[in-house]
């Protein structure tokens, strides 16, 4: 089996994680102090969100050169310092791959911009006048006024990233290069950016088409072939459909994307990100039995309920006040329990919370321009606010937690984005201290996961489907079996009534509550949740 099966992945957002020379942001340094954090933890696998030279206009995801470390992160140096102890400890590092687009202060853009006959015009996708009216993510047109020219280019993202051209067969062959400088050097690997967007028409406003595929084949054969690595694509438009054609590994393109659907239950569809809706649990049931079914021995899962462009989850669908340790690891063992390979969000372990900041305390550019978008669409403030205290991206960019000094003990200097004010309570040395800890509960996730093989190759199937208090299912290979079962309320629910329950079986592996007396009580506290196993 591919080793990535079995691992376990850990998202760092440098910018956020530890500051080591008091500037304020997070750096590669601070990453090298909390190695050995991370592979108490038990996690297998670092990837690093970009730390290539950028302008910083979407922090990072706009890069001007791919070969460069961004000094405000540290140097090529610390990187490879950082790779050697992380291989040290049988730990691997993957790092981000942002070739949808790069910063308008890339080389190839500035030539680009300048000259209609530069060959690196043709890198960008660029018209005469706005063929489209399609909004780019960040707010306003995806076609952006170029004087110097006198033409329109595409921008998916904010107007400082614009598209590259993958029609391009030069535009390629750059990017297969410096995928292939970075695997020389020893990565284990590639989380990549949007890259279902590749194959856009961006004429006809369509996001993805069987060019997604064909691309990514090729940069197969070019970069991967022949190479231990892992590859996982963030496909925001993937479906249970498409994403087996991504991940199948017969088709040689990549080992697992990530689907976001489970992730858009809180929205009212087609109106974008900011407009809420009250998640229902059954919907969130049915969506991960459809991608856990869809993708059995079929494709790959990326299981996640986090990353650096959600809200913090435990806020999102759990408790984030009276139950948060509770609800926090019930979530956390709903998701580990599934097929795929998991991946925590850094401050996940400690059940880190969104925040309620002043308008003047967000730093996010998708929050400041959706601000005057909705502002200038009539939307009251209080309406944008609590779009914001629910869905800004810096809900989970606030720096980590580490202790109950000042700033968190993240930086001695002033954090570039304001420290959630409940760090006294929620930070890692806090929690290390406790025995029945989330980090702890995470501990034995992993653990179990690595001894249970049912886990990894299991198919799965949904327990008491109707009812909306519950969550619960059955993984089975073989003879052997685990059940899942969580309590998504904060009141007591009798899962003694459930008909499909009443066939369990196995001993308790863990549970977020002292184990009753007697086996055979399924009363569930709030948020309390069980794994048992069988065989
Ligand atoms: O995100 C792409 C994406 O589709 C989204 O998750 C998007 O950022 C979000 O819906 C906005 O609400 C990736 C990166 O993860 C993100 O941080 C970057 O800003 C974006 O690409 C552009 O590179």
């Amino acid at each position: 089996m591919e080793w990535w099966k079995k691992s376990i992945v850990y998202q760092i957002y440098p910018m956020s994680f530890k500051d080591s020379d008091g500037d304020g942001t997070g750096d590669i340094g601070g990453i090298i102090e909390k190695v050995d954090y991370l592979k108490e933890l038990g996690v297998d696998v670092i990837w690093l969100t970009p730390v290539y030279e950028s302008p910083m206009d979407d922090n990072g995801y706009d890069i001007s050169n791919y070969y460069r470390i961004n000094p405000l992160f540290g140097t090529m140096e610390q990187l490879e310092e950082l790779l050697e102890k992380l291989h040290d400890r049988r730990m691997k590092l993957i790092m981000d791959l942002v070739v949808n687009h790069t910063s308008d202060e890339h080389e190839w853009f500035k030539a680009a911009r300048a000259d209609k006959n530069s060959k690196y015009h043709d890198y960008y996708i660029w018209k005469d006048s706005p063929v489209t009216d399609q909004q780019s993510f960040f707010s306003g047109s995806v076609w952006e006024y170029n004087e110097e020219t006198n033409e329109y280019y595409y921008h998916l993202f904010s107007k400082r990233q614009p598209d590259l051209n993958w029609s391009n067969r030069e535009v390629r062959e750059e990017v297969y290069k410096l995928i292939n400088w970075w695997l020389d050097k020893g990565i284990d690997g590639f989380r990549m950016d949007v890259i279902d967007l590749i194959g856009k028409i961006p004429e006809e406003s369509v996001m993805v088409s069987e060019k997604s595929h064909t691309y990514l084949q090729e940069m197969y054969r070019n970069c991967f072939a022949g190479r231990d690595v892992f590859t996982v694509g963030e496909t925001p438009f993937s479906t249970p459909e498409t994403a087996p054609l991504y991940s199948a590994k017969e088709r040689r393109e990549l080992s697992m994307v990530f689907g976001f659907e489970h992730l858009g239950l809180d929205e009212i569809r087609g109106n974008g990100k900011w407009d809420l809706k009250k998640m229902e649990v059954n919907e969130l049931k049915r969506v991960f039995e459809t991608w856990q079914k869809a993708l059995h021995e079929k494709g790959w899962n990326s299981l996640f309920w986090s990353n650096h462009d959600q809200p913090r989850i435990v806020s999102r669908i759990g408790n984030d006040t009276v139950y948060r340790k509770e609800s926090a690891k019930m979530l956390a063992m709903i998701l580990h329990g599934m097929q795929g390979t998991p991946y925590i969000y850094q401050g996940e372990e400690i059940g880190m919370t969104n925040v309620r900041f002043p308008l003047e305390d967000y730093r996010d550019i998708e929050t400041i321009n959706m601000v005057k978008e909705k502002q200038e669409a009539g939307w009251s403030m209080e309406k944008i606010m609590e779009g914001i205290y629910a869905k800004a991206r810096d809900n989970a960019r606030t720096p980590i937690q580490w202790d109950d000094s000042e700033h968190a003990g993240f930086t001695d200097g002033t954090p570039w984005l304001k420290v959630n004010p409940n760090y006294k309570e929620i930070n890692v040395k806090r929690t290390l201290q406790e025995t029945d800890s989330i980090f702890a509960f995470y501990q034995k996730l992993i653990q179990i996961r690595k001894e249970y093989d049912v886990i990894t190759t299991g198919d799965f199937e949904l327990l008491c489907g109707e009812d909306e208090r519950i969550f619960a299912y059955v993984r089975r290979s073989g003879n052997e079996k685990l059940y899942v079962i969580a309590n998504f309320t904060d009141k007591m629910v009798d899962c003694g009534n459930c008909s499909s329950l009443s066939f369990m079986e196995g001993e308790c592996l863990l549970g977020n509550y002292e184990p009753e007396k007697g086996k055979d009580n399924l009363l569930l506290r709030p948020y309390e949740c069980r794994m048992y196993a069988v065989g």
